[in-house]
């Protein structure tokens, strides 16, 4: 008994110990009939910052689907968009007709790809909070996922030169040619 008890104790105080630290860094997992959202982050924006970009993983079990819109009220405007490099040009555009989520497979938003533009920002996101998305699905509906506020410069470094210059000044939606 006294073996068992030391047990108990033990497994207490790891649980305890990686509550504390994990508990900035992990994402919800949202599960939604055949979808599964998980990771959902954003960045952390400069005071002046105008967007923001949002990142989440979506395993699809089920058959095709779409995503086809996402809101938010941390912004004025909420788009799903497409980042690529055309002609050597990083640019992006409003995938106004959705973005597909094909049947078995996975649609993963990051950074340098497709991601949730918030445009029109209300207030700075910061770093610790959560920004309430939902995002609505054809055939799956309307899902809630909260996004991960991450520090300024986060993760995908791939996207600071298209998303840096952007919130200076670029406009948004608007490719040159
Ligand atoms: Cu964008």
């Amino acid at each position: 008994m006294t073996f068992f008890k030391t047990l108990v104790v033990a497994a207490a105080l790891a649980t305890a110990s990686l509550a504390t630290v994990s508990m900035p860094a992990v994402a919800e997992e949202v599960v939604h009939g055949d979808l599964t959202l998980s990771g959902a982050w954003t960045r952390a924006t400069p005071p002046r910052a105008v967007a923001g970009g949002g990142f989440v993983t979506i395993v699809n079990a089920g058959e095709d689907d779409r995503l086809v819109s996402a809101t938010a009220n941390v912004s004025d405007k909420t788009e799903l968009h497409e980042m690529a490099v055309i002609d050597g040009v990083m640019k992006m555009r409003e995938m106004a007709d959705g973005i597909p989520v094909p049947a078995g497979g996975t649609l993963e938003l990051k950074p340098g790809s497709y991601h949730v533009m918030f445009l029109g920002l209300n207030a700075p996101l910061v770093e610790g909070e959560t920004v309430p998305v939902t995002l609505t699905f054809e055939k799956a509906g309307a899902v809630d996922v909260s996004f991960t506020v991450e520090k300024i410069g986060a993760k995908g470094m791939g996207m600071k030169p298209g998303h840096g210059k952007m919130n200076g000044g670029m406009k948004h939606g608007q490719p040159k040619n």
